[in-house]
């Protein structure tokens, strides 16, 4: 039982890890935030005006936590 529980939590981390690690990726010029071009090169089909609503607290990038939120809620599909 202990051993399952175990290995449960290691394929979790194991898979946040690569979300992570993806969303790193798509940060071209590591600079923490998103811009609407970082974001098409996952999300091709994503507008601009898609990209506005992404960004919550207006300050016209989407950053780490924006995404994040946005994967939550459903209004864009988890990275693979
Ligand atoms: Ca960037
Ligand atoms: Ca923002």
């Amino acid at each position: 039982m202990k051993t399952k529980l175990a290995s449960g939590f290691i394929l979790v981390a194991a898979i946040g890890f690569a979300g992570a690690a993806l969303a790193h990726e798509m940060d071209l010029d590591q600079d923490g935030l998103y811009s609407y071009a970082e974001m098409l090169t996952e999300y091709s089909d994503l507008t601009q005006e898609d990209y506005d609503a992404l960004d919550t607290n207006t300050d016209g990038a989407v950053d780490a936590e924006e995404l994040a939120a946005a994967i939550d809620s459903g209004a864009l599909p988890a990275m693979e």
